[in-house]
Formats: structure tokens, sequence, C-alpha cells
């Protein structure tokens, strides 16, 4: 029986999601984006899942599209990219921001083209200090998805965003963590370990509110001050209302730990 492209496994409240191609580096195929987006929604719906982790079997994290899928076919009769983007990566990209529980990335090797925008679509991403980021679409003669024109720029600046996308430079976990477009980047061998402990650190925490303040990050890029600050009064309300905040207060207050149940 053939492996699925993509486990689940979850336990302590995280739903641990592993790309599982690891001889074409964890490309995607059709089919797994069919299976990627299915434990997405899945995911996404269970309210036993306190946080998610993304990660990549084998020495890759993730090489983009599978090059050898027929949806790349080249020539006279190519396939309808535009379409391929609509039902595959957009609805991935988009799916993966509307999971309310926190997301971490766990960039294992190296991510290239959608699959470095997959990880950047993330919430918090760790890397592997011997993984690489590529947006390899301009050596192919393609254009950067996935939300990389979107993305980058906002977490390295215009003009490096510009050169990586233009150049289609590799660089080094070291490098991504030095100019902000990943959280931190960790030796090899202590990766999956931190990961884990990170996810299960938020899967503890007050993950309702944690996807509010998600809410509010995600939706400043398009707001001014104004729209921003009524955005934070309206989410402060809800939190307000909610029984994690009335714990963490009273935790603080008694001088113990707090044990927030999400609500
Ligand atoms: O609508 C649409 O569908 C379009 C959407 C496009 C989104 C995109 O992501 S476009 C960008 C696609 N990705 C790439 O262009 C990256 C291609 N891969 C590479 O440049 C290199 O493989 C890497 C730099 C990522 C890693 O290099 P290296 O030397 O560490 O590994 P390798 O030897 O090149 O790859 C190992 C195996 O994985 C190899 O298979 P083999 O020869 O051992 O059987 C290689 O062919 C395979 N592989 C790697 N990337 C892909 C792939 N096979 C198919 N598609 C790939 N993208």
């Amino acid at each position: 029986m053939s492996q699925p492209a993509v486990t689940l496994a979850i336990s302590d409240a995280v739903a641990t999601v592993t790309l599982n191609r690891p001889d074409k580096l964890n490309s995607f195929t059709e089919t797994m984006h069919a299976e990627m987006l299915s434990i997405v929604h899945q995911v996404a719906a269970d309210k036993s899942v306190r946080a998610v982790l993304l990660t990549g079997a084998g020495r890759g994290f993730c090489a983009g599209q599978d090059l050898s899928d027929p949806v790349m076919r080249t020539g006279p009769g190519a396939a309808d990219m535009g379409d391929t983007i609509d039902r595959l990566y957009n609805r991935l990209i988009r799916a993966i921001k509307m999971i309310e529980a926190p997301v971490v990335c766990a960039v294992n090797g190296v991510a290239a083209g959608a699959g470095a925008n997959l990880a950047l679509a993330c919430d918090i991403v760790l890397a592997a200090r011997s993984a690489s980021f590529i947006q390899a679409f301009c050596k192919i003669g393609l254009v950067p998805d996935s939300g990389g024109t979107w993305f980058l720029p906002r977490l390295v600046g215009g003009p490096r965003a510009m050169a990586l996308s233009l150049l289609g430079e590799k660089i080094s976990a070291e490098q991504a963590q030095a100019w902000g477009m990943i959280w931190k980047c960790l030796d090899d061998d202590k990766l999956m370990t931190e990961a884990h402990a990170l996810a299960k650190h938020l899967a503890s925490q007050p993950t309702k509110i944690l996807g509010m303040i998600k809410k509010a990050l995600n939706e400043s890029w398009a707001n001014d001050l104004d729209r921003q600050l009524d955005l934070e009064r309206d989410l402060q309300r809800e939190a307000s209302q909610s029984a994690d905040y009335a714990e963490g207060v009273a935790a603080f207050m008694a001088k113990r730990a707090p044990h927030f149940s999400g609500n």
C-alpha cells in the first residue's frame, strides 16, 4: 500500500502535520494537495487541537511544486496554472491562515518555491541550521506564488524581497533569522525537540485569545491606525469575557500557575 503524502498525529492537543514525500523533497503533487487540504480542514475544525506543528519528512522541508506532475505541462496545451493556483496553492494558504490555533513550522531542510512560502504562511517559523530558503520560481520562468510576494516584503522589506525573488538565490536559515524572515534557527539535532516543546507550550496557553492576537496582527496590514485601535477594542472586549482571562487574573493574584482551557 502506498504511503500517505501527508501524515497527521495528534497528541497533547498538538496536531503534527508532516509532508511525506521525502524522496522528492516533499514537493507537491495534486494528490498531496488533496491530502494536505483535507488534513488542514480537519485540524482547523477539531476543537481539541490547540496548536499545529508543520514539518517535512527526510532531508527537505518542501521543494514546492513537483515539476514532474501533469499540472506542470509546458508548451502547446500547457496547463492553466491560474487554475491550479486557485484550486490548490491559494486554497491551502488561505486554509492555513484560517486556522485559529497557533501554527508552528519546523523547517527541517530546504524550503524552495511554494515550499518556502508555505513556511512563511505559518505563525512561528523555526528552522534547522542546515535548512535553506529559495524563491526558486524565477529559475524556471515562474512568478512567486503561495503568498510569497505578500509575505516577503512584509517580513524582510522591499529591497531584500525583490532581490530574493529576482535572483532565486538560496539563503541560509541563519540569514533568514538575521533578516527577520523566521523566528529562530536551531541546531539540527535540537529542531524537532524544541518545535514540539514550543507547540506543546502554545497548546497550554489561552488559545482562543492567541487566535484573537493572530487576527489582530494579520488584519493590521490592511488597517490604518484608527481601524486597528477599534479592532483591538473589540477583541479586548471579547477577551475580557473569556474563562481564560478570569483564570489568568485569578492565578496571578493567587501566585499560582494558570490552567488555561482555551475558552
Ligand atoms: O500552478 C502550479 O502548479 C505552479 C506552482 C508552482 C509553485 C512552485 O513551487 S514552482 C517552484 C518549484 N520548485 C523548484 O523549482 C525547486 C526544484 N528543486 C530544486 O531546485 C532542488 O531540488 C533543491 C534546491 C530544492 C534541492 O537540491 P538538492 O541538490 O538538495 O536535491 P536534488 O538532488 O535536486 O533533489 C532530490 C530529489 O528530489 C531529486 O530526485 P531524484 O533525482 O533523486 O529522483 C529531485 O529530482 C527531486 N526534486 C526536488 N525538487 C523537486 C523534485 N522533484 C520534482 N519536483 C521538484 N520540485
